[in-house]
């Protein structure tokens, strides 16, 4: 069989190459079995929802072809897009929902092992959202706080608290189209009740739900969940660590977290470090325990830990693959089911460990919070366990690893950028103005087996870098950067354009900056709002020169991420595209009469270096409107492309 090129980084393609070798079938041969791909679906016109279809329109037909209801194309892709929309909401928010509970149980002290660790945090929200926070005990703040953060999922009326945090133009536009949420379940309730067969079939309307329940994800679960992970485990500070498939050492246990909550994953952070674990580990014949990440738990306890992180999405079962992995423990989301398969071809102990995430034939371990720390222990020792069954003539590790600094937020990466001026954006947007800094880019989401791994992220990020844009990156794009080394200060001299170069030299960062998992995005919202407040760049997000781009996305949640950022005012460049490309009136509106309500669109365009140049153009615009500057282009061709 010819050899594929199946990823820009060499050490997920010789992973690859040895798991073909040993005839394990991965997710890219599974992929290639399911071509061709349905059209009707990839355009979004085949019609699931009742049980007279499916239905299907043809897209090349210039008849008004209807689905047995009388649905027409758009109607069909708005219903499917919303539902999509409505599951990635619903994913980000009961994430946020867990770490509520979890932060009611600290407080109440029924889960012991878990504290509230950033207390400042903790006062200034409590504050924030009016609560008592004179002369009553951090726990009980805590109760207050978690208590009505849960509201926010559920509550008849008012809105979702954080809506208030965005500046007034943004709360203007949203009031406008009507689209402010009210609360987190009602949005994803009604996304669904809408698109239950016979109840809204305007195009239009859908879609304002479909941003509706997006605004409660990004200003919504979204950033709650991150306001409270940081509350309950850190927020967290720049960090060194490393990245890719050769962190895991052949002569170690190795355990490997992979999915998205870190309510367990903190435990094992905890556990890992333990004198006990580490001797339990050396009686079992290793040299130690190595404890490291998949896709956005990785990320979470990278960035408040420490932890090397193994890869991302497209990496889970070639971690597996490697034969040096004894246990990989995972919760919910972005988890392959194909992993059990995987697993079977070794002695790795897969385990899932969220009561809403199972797999046929895969162990399930029962977690609960008030033994949190126990659990963990008890899972590292069954890795310990699984170590001593190793086939050490399996064992294939890539060698590749690579250096990065992780941990960067609203609150601490601008203090950085200010040098003396600490604690404000006014040197951020100083730099903006004086066209050192063309703009800030956010690149953030998944990896997409429809695309070379990690390749659009790269040529987008290195064109952008080269022509002067500080980049931000939460999830799976992050770590494409940081195996290719961009997220080492180091970086800056080797590609940044010279403005971006000197800033980052002069406070020591590198040009990427990692913010954190993809829940983190709120994390970009928080610092447009606070490029907003510091003056001189825009009355609200959608003057600002900023954008966003998710170059090789995947999941619903991703579709979700990218709504809220068009809907709060940033221009959005999304490849794949959504399933909306054979709904007219639906892509029309998405991409070009959105700008008109929300002063923000979408751009699918599947070329990333075709792309990278597009935001350029968008940032020189936004900066023309702002009467700064205009800044030279640097047409050097991406060497990634
Ligand atoms: Ni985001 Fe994180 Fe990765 Fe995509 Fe999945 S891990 S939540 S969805 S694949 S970036």
């Amino acid at each position: 069989m010819a050899k594929r090129t199946i990823s820009a980084d060499p050490a997920t393609t010789k992973a690859y190459e040895h798991a073909r070798t040993q005839d394990i079938t991965t997710i890219w041969e599974r992929h290639e079995a399911m071509q061709p791909i349905c059209a009707f679906g990839d355009l979004g016109l085949c019609c699931t929802i009742c049980y007279m279809g499916p239905c299907r329109i043809d897209p090349f037909s210039k008849e008004d072809i209807r689905g047995a209801c009388g649905a027409g194309r758009d109607t069909i892709s708005a219903r499917n897009y919303t539902r999509a929309v409505a599951a990635g909401t619903a994913a980000h928010s009961d994430h946020a929902r867990g770490i509520c509970h979890t932060l009611l149980e600290a407080a109440s002290g029924s889960a012991p092992d878990y504290k509230v660790i950033d207390i400042e945090k903790l006062k200034t929200i409590g504050a924030e959202l009016g609560l008592k926070t004179e002369d009553v005990s951090y726990a009980d703040l805590a109760l207050q706080l978690g208590k009505r953060l849960l509201e926010n999922f559920g509550k008849s009326e008012g809105t979702v608290d954080f809506v208030k945090r965005a500046p007034k133009g943004q709360q203007d536009k949203w009031e406008a189209a009507g689209v402010i949420p009210r609360a987190v379940d009602r949005e994803v309730v009604e996304c669904m009740h809408r698109t239950h067969e016979g109840v809204d079939a305007d195009p239009k309307s859908l879609i304002l739900q479909a941003i509706r329940c997006a605004l409660a994800d990004g200003w919504g679960g979204s950033m709650m969940a991150t306001e409270l992970q940081d509350i309950l485990f850190g927020s967290p500070k720049p960090i060194r660590s490393k990245v890719n498939l050769g962190v895991l050492k052949e002569g170690c246990v190795n355990v490997v977290v992979h999915g998205h909550e870190p309510v367990l994953s903190e435990m094992l952070a905890i556990a890992a470090r333990e004198k006990e674990i580490i001797d339990y580990a050396k009686s079992k014949g290793a040299e130690g325990l190595t404890l490291s990440g998949i896709c956005c738990t990785a990320n979470e306890i990278l960035m408040r830990q420490g932890y090397p992180v193994a890869g991302n999405f497209l990496q889970q079962e070639l971690a597996i693959s490697t034969g040096a992995v004894d246990a990989m423990i995972v919760d919910v989301q972005c988890v392959m089911p194909g992993l059990a398969q995987i697993a079977e071809h070794f002695h790795t102990h897969l385990v899932t460990t969220s009561d809403k995430a199972r797999i046929p034939g895969v162990n399930h371990f029962d977690f609960h919070e008030e033994k949190a720390l126990d659990c963990a222990r008890e899972l590292l020792k069954d890795a310990a366990d699984s170590f001593a069954k190793r086939d050490k003539s399996l064992v294939d590790i890539p060698q590749e690893s690579m250096d990065l600094v992780a941990g960067f937020t609203a609150e601490n990466t601008f203090h950085h950028l200010g040098g003396t001026f600490r604690g404000t954006y006014r040197p951020l947007n100083d730099a903006i103005m004086s066209g050192r800094l063309r703009g800030v880019v956010g690149v953030v989401g998944c990896n997409n087996v429809k695309i070379n791994h990690d390749h659009n992220h790269k040529v987008m990020v290195e064109e952008l870098l080269k022509n002067d844009v500080l980049v931000v990156q939460t999830g799976c794009s992050a770590l494409a950067c940081a195996k290719a080394g961009w997220l080492r200060p180091e970086a800056a001299s080797e590609m940044a354009g010279k403005g971006l170069q000197e800033i980052c030299e002069a406070v020591g960062i590198p040009p990427v900056l990692h913010m954190g998992s993809c829940v983190d995005n709120s994390r970009i919202l928080i610092a447009c709002c606070e490029m907003v407040k510091e003056g001189g760049i825009g009355e609200d997000i959608s003057q600002l020169p900023v954008a966003a781009a998710a170059p090789e996305a995947m999941s619903e949640k991703a579709v979700a991420i990218g709504l809220y950022a068009v809907g709060s005012g940033i221009t959005t460049f999304y490849t794949p595209a959504p399933r909306v490309l054979g709904a007219p009136a639906v892509l029309d509106y998405l991409t070009n009469s959105m700008e008109q309500d929300f002063g923000a669109h979408w751009v699918f365009e599947d070329n990333p270096l075709t792309a990278a140049r597009g935001i350029i153009e968008h940032l020189d615009k936004k900066r023309a409107a702002l009467k700064l500057d205009p800044m030279m282009y640097n047409p050097d061709v991406a060497r990634s492309a």
